[in-house]
């Protein structure tokens, strides 16, 4: 999407070399140059191609569940065919640099952890991680789809060893709650960090886009990378208008990592 390659303010590299403590949030865009669909791009993300009310809802997998893992499980076999980009290396390298780096992803994707990356924070859950609908039960089945199954498939979802009831996909649904856990981690790592930076994500979800107003809050540097406009551009400290795989491993870089 991005041809654009900005300067790196000094001020920015020198915040992070500096910075003890660093909250890294990232969205589809982080994975975009690994080819994975981001959902609100105007030509490219998935909301344009296909119904978020008819894909991503609870109410959407009891009416039509078919429908739905046929659509997740088209997903998840694109994403074990893809592979991390230099963004995700490099926040996993930036990991490795600032001990005190707490890395919380609105990605359904594994590219984070394949990258070298250990404790994410998955707030919108996995594509890998299925559950049992009615029980909660965790499935286990971590393996790339054996067939690519063709877009918009409908294939019809596994049942629960325990109860028997549709498997379904382990996302964070429209109107459904964040997971606990990964949320309170999320919030004490935004209100408690010198840093936060905001890479790849429209800034538009809710609560998820809570965490960068709370990091301005509590006094901390909030910089965004991103090719397009968001609604927290007015807010933050730094907007770089580039692409994550272009623009992360320069921030490094410019920061003398
Ligand atoms: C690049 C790039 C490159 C491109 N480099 N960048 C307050 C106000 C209004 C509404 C609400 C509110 N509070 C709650 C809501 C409702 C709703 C919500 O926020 N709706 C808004 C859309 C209006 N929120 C919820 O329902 C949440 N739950 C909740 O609130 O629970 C409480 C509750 C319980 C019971 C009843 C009622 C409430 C849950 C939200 C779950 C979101 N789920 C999804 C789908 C996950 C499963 C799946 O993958 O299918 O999560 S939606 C989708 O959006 C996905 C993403 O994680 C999420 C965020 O998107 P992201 O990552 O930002 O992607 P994009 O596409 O939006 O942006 C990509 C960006 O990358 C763009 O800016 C590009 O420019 C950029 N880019 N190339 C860098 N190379
Ligand atoms: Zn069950």
């Amino acid at each position: 999407m991005a041809t654009v390659t900005p300067p790196i303010p000094p001020a920015l590299a020198q915040a992070l070399a500096q910075a003890r403590r660093v909250a890294v949030f990232t969205g589809a865009g982080v994975s975009a140059e690994s080819g994975i669909s981001t959902f609100r791009d105007p030509l490219s993300g998935l909301w344009s191609r296909f119904d978020a009310r008819a894909l991503a809802t609870p109410e959407a997998f009891a009416a039509q569940p078919d429908l739905v893992w046929g659509w997740y499980e088209w997903r998840r076999a694109q994403v074990a065919r893809a592979v991390p980009n230099a963004a995700h290396r490099a926040i996993a390298a930036l990991a490795r640099l600032v001990p005190g780096l707490a890395l919380i992803t609105q990605n359904v994707d594994n590219l984070h952890e394949r990258a070298g990356s250990e404790g994410v924070i998955h707030l919108h859950g996995s594509l890998h991680a299925p559950r049992c609908s009615a029980c909660g039960q965790a499935a286990s089945f971590t393996a790339a789809p054996a067939d690519e199954p063709a877009e918009g498939r409908a294939i019809a979802p596994p049942a629960c060893g325990h109860c028997g009831a549709p498997i379904r996909p382990g996302v964070v649904w429209f109107g459904e709650s964040l997971p606990a856990q990964a949320w309170q981690t999320a919030l004490a790592a935004a209100g408690d960090c010198d840093l936060f930076l905001s890479i790849g994500t429209s800034a538009l979800v809710y609560p998820a886009a809570e965490l960068p107003l709370r990091a301005l809050r509590a006094g901390a540097t909030v910089a965004q990378v991103n090719p397009a406009a968001t609604p927290l551009d007015a807010r933050a400290h730094f907007n770089l208008r580039g692409a994550a795989a272009d623009v992360m491993p320069r921030l490094l870089a410019a920061a003398g990592f």
